[in-house]
């Protein structure tokens, strides 16, 4: 009777911090990696979002046009397999939300329980039913070119040279596999720890090119521990004159390091997404003191 129709009207709202909590505790897998799952978790919410593109309006985090092919096999999404499906028990738990928001929020929740500055989130992305919504191959940047590739993989999603400089920072955290990107190691020491000692290492170290023995890439290390690398498109921006510049505030400051990335995460995490405008921003409470 009426009852029922009141039971089934009244839809419960999803508890976003519930989400969050429940994300942070499936991060730390000692099997797999460093420790844990947040730097792939982080991956997939950029590689989600990075696909805008201002002019046309087209790609973005909306959709998550991911789980479907061709866009699941382009090659930049190698490996991303394994952080989609880490999310499922999660999905399965909080069934009502859009595989967009949970990439986007599990990105958020990786940042902040690995030690990163709180991210203002807000949900709203609306699930393809379908591959048409796919992007076309090759929006994503290329690890292999220079800076004037990656200004403009970046400003055609509608950054500048200083929000580049601040999203690059995310190399903090995870390594690369020879077995996804042809390139081999973490870019610093403590690949599990969210800090700006991405940009010391890349402004202070001493950086020689090494070849992967596995795959054959190009990619440089530390002289003084080569376990450490930088790729061939970060040398690049670490030889211009206006990306190093940022480079080196964000080496000289942690503190304005976060302020800068959690607006600039937030940012690229919301391009193309329709938010009505009602939407609840959170922000997430950490699970760590
Ligand atoms: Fe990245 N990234 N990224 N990246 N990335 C790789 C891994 C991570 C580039 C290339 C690579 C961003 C920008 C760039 C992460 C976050 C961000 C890898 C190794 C390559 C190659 C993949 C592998 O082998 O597993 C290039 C080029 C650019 C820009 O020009 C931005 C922006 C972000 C986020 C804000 C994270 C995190 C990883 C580690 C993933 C892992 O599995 O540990």
């Amino acid at each position: 009777g009426a009852k029922t129709t009141e039971k089934s009207l009244d839809k419960k709202p999803i508890d976003y911090q519930e989400v969050y909590n429940a994300i942070a505790d499936i991060l730390e897998d000692n099997d797999y990696d460093d420790g844990s799952i947040g730097p792939v978790l982080v991956r997939l919410a950029w590689h989600a979002s990075g696909t805008y593109d201002d002019v046309t309006k087209t790609g973005g985090s909306n959709g998550a046009t991911m789980r479907f092919d061709p866009e699941a096999l382009h090659g930049a999404n190698n490996g991303l397999a394994i952080a989609r499906e880490r999310l499922m028990p999660i999905k399965q738990k909080f069934p009502e939300i859009s595989y967009g928001d949970l990439w986007t929020l599990a990105g958020v929740c990786a940042v902040q329980e690995l030690g990163g500055p709180t991210i203002p989130w807000r949900p709203g992305r609306q699930d393809a039913l379908d591959g048409k919504s796919c992007t076309p191959d090759g929006r994503l940047p290329d690890a292999t070119q220079g800076e004037r590739h990656v200004r403009d993989v970046f400003y055609r999603m509608g950054f500048n040279d200083q929000e580049i400089v601040a999203l690059a920072g995310a190399h903090s955290l995870g390594r690369c596999h020879p077995d996804r990107s042809g390139f081999e190691g973490p870019w610093q020491e403590a690949p599990t720890l969210f800090t700006n000692e991405y940009y010391k290492a890349l402004r202070d170290r001493k950086w020689i090119k090494k070849t992967v023995k596995d795959s054959g890439a190009s990619q440089f290390v530390d002289k003084n521990n080569p376990e450490v690398m930088m790729l061939p498109a970060e040398i690049a921006m670490k030889n211009d004159k206006e990306f190093s510049k940022h480079i080196n505030t964000y080496a000289n400051s942690e503190e304005k390091f976060f302020e800068d990335f959690s607006k600039v995460f937030n940012k690229l995490l919301e391009l193309g997404v329709p938010f009505q405008g009602n939407e609840r921003v959170y922000h997430f409470k950490p699970t760590t003191a």
